[in-house]
């Protein structure tokens, strides 16, 4: 990698690498596999040629932090937009958030049908585990293990999955702040820590390592959801390629409407600097996830 690569350099790059990868874990049509054409192209249109691809460019540069190279990386990281993927897919359904627009095009059950799009974000979730457990991931069976049990925790009942549910019973309802954030951190924030942590997995780093990612993770999982709320009420669908205006039509607890849009964006700011401090022990070798931050903090989409 170049030394003066910048952070938007190596997003992109780092976007092609898990693109050509997940290209390779999704045959189209008709292939010696036995999968239904239909549900391949669905699973196809789901997880190819779209989003920011943040989660798997976090994998890949925490675990270059951890002396792993992309090669050696870029599986975890396609299991994990798998994991993303068809959770936008289920969250877009009519029975949840009832979306017409994802990626700046139509919604996965819109282009295809309700029971394809059920089906296709099944068929990548479980996909993402056959990626993880797979030998090409990692040579040493007992990190693939690891890889696949953290995994599991952050997308499911006690992560995104438990995060999701507690959203969805809390409509009308007012939370307090810490309510709030404990929700936001299963729902948005456990993919983000995990992304951050599989690095320092792949990468058999020291405790103290594997720490200062986590801590990172975890604050610019913070950061990415405030910023999300903030385009939700100020950002213009267009631009962020989905609907907005969204959070106080459905009821839903955001911090904004708690603290307002001012001390929101204090804060976000707060959690950009924390975030860039946490990689401190990395020093300079952190600056493309130092400067992660500041992107997500700064996002329009
Ligand atoms: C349905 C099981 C299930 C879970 C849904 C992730 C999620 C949980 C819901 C998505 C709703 C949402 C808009 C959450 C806010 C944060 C978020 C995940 C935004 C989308 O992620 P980006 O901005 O998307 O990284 P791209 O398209 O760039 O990949």
């Amino acid at each position: 990698m170049p030394a003066d690569i910048t952070f938007q350099q190596r997003l992109s790059q780092t976007a092609g690498l898990v693109e050509d990868c997940l290209d390779g874990w999704l045959p189209a049509g008709k292939t010696d596999h036995a999968t239904s054409p239909r549900l391949a192209e669905a699973m196809r249109y789901s997880a190819l040629g779209g989003g920011k691809r943040l989660r798997p460019f976090l994998v890949l540069e925490s675990a270059r932090l951890c002396g792993v190279n992309d090669e050696g990386a870029v599986n975890t990281a396609a299991a994990l937009e798998c994991i993303h993927c068809y959770s936008l897919a289920h969250d877009d359904l009519p029975a949840m958030d009832d979306d017409d627009l994802r990626r700046g095009r139509p919604t996965l059950h819109r282009a295809f049908d309700e029971a394809t799009a059920i089906l296709a974000g099944d068929a990548l979730l479980t996909l993402a585990f056959e990626i993880v457990a797979d030998a090409s991931t990692h040579p040493d069976a007992a990190v693939r293990c690891e890889l696949a049990l953290l995994l599991a925790r952050g997308a499911g009942r006690d992560g995104m999955v438990g995060g999701q549910m507690l959203d969805l019973e809390a409509a009308g309802l007012t939370l307090g702040e810490a309510e709030i954030l404990r929700l936001q951190a299963m729902k948005t924030g456990a993919l983000i820590r995990y992304a951050c942590e599989a690095g320092a997995i792949l990468g058999g780093a020291s405790a103290e390592k594997r720490a200062a990612l986590r801590r990172y993770g975890a604050l610019l999982g913070q950061a990415f959801q405030l910023a999300d709320d903030l385009l939700d009420v100020e950002g213009d669908a267009a631009v962020v390629g989905k609907a907005t205006a969204k959070d106080a039509d459905a009821g839903k607890a955001t911090l904004i409407g708690l603290i307002g849009i001012e001390q929101a964006r204090l804060r976000l700011a707060a959690l950009e600097s924390e975030a860039r401090a946490a990689l401190a022990s990395f020093g300079d070798d952190g600056r493309i996830l130092a400067d992660a931050a500041t992107f997500v903090a700064n996002r329009s989409h």
